[in-house]
């Protein structure tokens, strides 16, 4: 492995911080191996419980300074922390590709997002817009204005290391929320990064450095952000299991939570799509990332009358996909996360060929000199059925399930059949079906697209899905709402007190 930065494997690297103060009062560490190489690329202090009760309350103290600034000047800070991210975007994307395992391209384009993300929150800045009423009343004025919550928790997942986490922290910020991130066990150094960079934003500004905190640590920490009252929202990115318990935890205290959870997420292709276009796009959504993304194409439904043919073009597009190191440029496929996620690969190959499936191009554990760290894998596509318990699972790994149907209908009742609804799409180049598949008859995800795959989404849409996917809405749009609470106020500029609904109290 030839090395891309002065990765701080030694000594090691203090894990809780709010900027330049690290606290930490064990010495338990976290280790955090590179799935590229098997290396060990850093090791990370975990939190304890003091700990975190510790930057908590930074993070509450630094809120009341942050809320103050007015909106615009909170905007131009993160539009400093996009203009870092530019300026590191080289480093960051190695560092999130050797860390993470995605191709050097995605780990770029992961970068990308969080600039665009600061972009966006710098626009947003200026139009935290609330409505006005006309009032029943004489002399009376309505409206409505939003105020940020307080201390924000983000949980995010292995998979998209720092973009998520940005779509949060960057709209939780701009409308005058601290966060306390939590990022993924399993790369925990890219997040360390990105603290680091935004610390010193903060500091030129002479801004608190709680308005951004960091805890390290693995589902107990969730747990503690969960259940901790002083955090106003909890915004965790991952399984569905992870957030049924945080959903059940943050309710219980009736704490705001908002979910980006498991995807199942098929492309129809009927008898009138451009196949030059659907097979390049439902590759990469089937084997981008490896498979590890939530809007990873998992099912393709195909009409009787292509099938066929659109079998042999995958099983040749296939045969041009390169697996290897995801730092060469050239490669398309790097590694899964871990050895944990191998073996989930493996358990879903196995539970395939009991089923009985077919495989139209066969999976595989790469095993050589290129692929010591054992976490390699072949994507492979397989025709499935969609009632199969593997197949209304989500396997985090690039196994492609492919179907058939006759009518559209049938192909929207396969592609809403599953307990998840978070991204979806049909290729097609007839307008009827393009318009039933997005109509109320259509699609039951968050995400619904003609002639793009299920992955890949752009920043400015509110991105997240429905059913097991926890129905949240992050990002773009009008998602920052979710970040902030709504104030209804009603002023008199009268000499007289009318009461709503005509009621009369005379003294
Ligand atoms: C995720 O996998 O959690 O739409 C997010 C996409 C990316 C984000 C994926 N922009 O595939």
């Amino acid at each position: 492995m030839h090395s891309i930065l002065p990765l701080p494997v030694q000594p090691v690297k203090p894990g809780t911080s709010t900027g330049q103060h690290f606290w930490h009062s064990t010495e338990r560490t976290l280790d955090s191996y590179s799935p590229v190489d098997g290396q060990l690329i850093a090791r990370v202090y975990l939190s304890t419980r003091a700990d975190y009760d510790k930057v908590v309350d930074t993070a509450q103290e630094a809120f009341h300074q942050w809320r103050l600034l007015p909106a615009p000047k909170r905007g131009d800070i993160i539009r400093q922390m996009g203009d870092q991210f530019r300026q590191y975007k080289r480093e960051l994307g190695t560092l999130v590709s050797y860390e993470m395992g995605k191709s050097l391209q995605e780990g770029l384009g992961e970068v990308q997002e969080m600039i665009d993300i600061c972009d966006f929150a710098l626009g947003l800045s200026r139009q935290l817009y609330g409505l006005t009423m006309h009032s029943e009343r004489p002399g009376h004025r309505m409206y409505e204005q939003w105020h940020p919550l307080g201390v924000v928790g983000v949980i995010s997942a292995f998979n998209f290391p720092v973009a998520v986490w940005s779509w949060n922290a960057m709209i939780a910020w701009v409308c005058g929320n601290v966060c306390v991130w939590k990022p993924s066990e399993k790369t925990p150094l890219t997040a360390l990064a990105c603290q680091q960079i935004i610390s010193e934003v903060l500091r030129n500004n002479d801004v608190p450095e709680g308005v951004s905190c960091l805890v390290t640590g693995a589902r107990d920490v969730g747990e503690w952000l969960s259940r901790d009252p002083r955090v106003a929202l909890v915004s965790a990115t991952g399984s569905t299991r992870m957030g049924r318990a945080v959903a059940a935890n943050v309710a219980e205290r009736l704490g705001r939570s908002l979910l980006e959870l498991g995807g199942n997420n098929a492309i129809i292709v009927t008898e009138h799509a451009d196949l030059d276009l659907a097979i390049p796009a439902i590759v990469f959504g089937a084997v981008g990332t490896a498979g590890q993304r939530c809007t990873t194409t998992r099912r393709l439904i195909v009409q009787e009358n292509i099938y066929e043919d659109v079998k042999n073009r995958l099983a040749k597009a296939y045969a041009q996909i390169r697996i290897g190191n995801p730092l060469e440029e050239s490669i398309h496929v790097g590694p899964l996360i871990d050895k944990q996620a191998v073996a989930g690969y493996k358990a879903a190959v196995d539970e395939i060929r009991r089923m009985g499936g077919t495989f139209v191009v066969e999976p595989g554990v790469l095993s050589g000199d290129a692929y010591t760290s054992g976490c390699y894998v072949k994507p492979c596509v397989v025709e499935g059925d969609n009632a199969w318990d593997i197949v209304q699972r989500e396997t985090f790994a690039p196994i492609l399930y492919v179907m058939k149907y006759s009518t559209l209908d049938e192909a929207i009742a396969i592609q809403n059949g599953v307990p998840q609804g978070l991204s979806s799409a049909i290729f097609t180049l007839n307008l009827r079906e393009a318009e039933h598949f997005l109509s109320v008859a259509g699609s039951d995800c968050g995400i619904a697209n003609v002639n793009i795959g299920t992955s890949g989404a752009e920043i400015g849409g509110a991105f997240g899905g429905e059913k097991e996917t926890g129905g949240g809405r992050e990002s773009g749009s009008d998602a920052w709402r979710a970040y902030m609470r709504r104030q209804t106020n009603t002023i008199n500029y009268g000499t007289q007190l009318p009461l709503a609904q005509g009621i009369t109290f005379d003294l």
